[in-house]
């Protein structure tokens, strides 16, 4: 590797940095989301591979009478979803959260103050008389705000199997954190992948038209753009793994060939070995013995699960 000295101005360079200098290289799917990424994810969504979005909507469209009734504190609440989006799954409960004349505010949380216009301006249009109030913090901050400027109960929502992208120790930190912030009497529901047939797993990280492989592949396009790398896209290959003990599903970006690879932003050169893996992102699978496991240890209370007909998803209903 070059040494030489180059300021890292950005997180983004930084972390790239980091990843590319461990023994065993790392780039974060965190920063999969540029407005391409966006968009090859809402095209991930769409296809017949990808389960895990018909099941939450299944669960929502079938289940949103129960789902009321488990959340409503039967006074005024606090809906508050973080990592909102577009909102395309949470519009069918807000849907019939308003016909059933259930008295709540929306407060959608995303670090993306783009994506929260779209959702708000949008949300108006369809839903004049549902208030909706933008949060543009990161997650733990948006509460505290919450917190600060309202005393009604909050419902937290947690949706699209987001957990799944954490480690197990983060999304133990993760819901500990949450946990901490949150009042008696707050809910939270979390949508979660189950553990399943691998096949079906694997498919929906593998899918045969290749979406998925340029969703991962456009992280090299983002850093040639934003952070001055000469990645030559033809020489990586994408290769995601499951692994039915842990339920990880994992992808990765293996190198074609032995190659190097400059970044200006980092001011260094990188080298790779012919097949050598970059660990590109965890998509976690849980059992709900698991899940219920999890809650316990992090200061929760299971109250109810909500699964679609195949059992593949469930969108778990825990009380703090
Ligand atoms: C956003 N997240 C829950 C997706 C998942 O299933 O882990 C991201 C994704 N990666 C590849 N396909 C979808």
């Amino acid at each position: 590797m070059d040494t030489t000295k180059h300021k890292m101005t950005s997180q983004f360079a930084k972390d790239v940095h980091e990843g590319l200098s461990a023994p065993q290289k790392f780039l974060s799917s965190r920063y999969f989301y540029d407005a391409t990424g966006d968009k090859i994810f809402q095209q991930i969504m769409a296809m017949p591979e990808y389960y895990l979005t018909k099941c939450e909507f299944e669960i929502f469209n079938q289940q949103k009478d129960q789902i009321l009734s488990a959340i409503n504190p039967g006074s005024k609440f606090n809906l508050v979803e973080l990592g909102a989006g577009d909102g395309y799954k949470t519009k069918i409960l807000l849907e019939h959260f308003l016909k059933q004349e259930a008295n709540f505010e929306y407060f959608p949380v995303d670090i993306s103050g783009d994506v929260l216009m779209t959702l708000k301006t949008d949300l108006n249009d369809r839903f004049p008389q549902l208030k909706v109030t933008n949060l543009n913090y990161e997650y733990f901050e948006a509460l505290e705000r919450l917190n600060e400027l309202d005393d009604s109960p909050k419902v937290i929502l947690f949706l699209g199997s987001n957990i799944g992208n954490f480690t197990p120790e983060r999304a133990q930190s993760f819901f500990e954190k949450l946990n901490k912030v949150m009042r008696p009497g707050d809910k939270l529901l979390s949508g979660i992948d189950l553990k399943k047939d691998p096949h079906t797993i694997l498919e929906a990280y593998n899918d045969p038209t290749g979406i998925t492989r340029s969703f991962n592949l456009n992280l090299l396009k983002r850093m040639n753009r934003e952070l001055g790398a000469n990645f030559v896209i033809e020489d990586w290959d994408h290769f995601p793994t499951y692994d039915p003990f842990t339920g990880e599903c994992r992808s990765y970006l293996m190198s074609c060939k032995k190659q190097d690879v400059t970044i200006e932003a980092t001011g260094h050169t990188y080298s790779f070995r012919d097949s050598e893996p970059v660990h590109m992102e965890i998509s976690r699978k849980y059992r709900l013995d698991e899940i219920e496991d999890l809650a316990g240890k992090t200061g929760f209370e299971v109250s109810q699960h909500f699964t679609d007909s195949r059992d593949y998803f469930v969108d778990s209903l825990w009380n703090k």
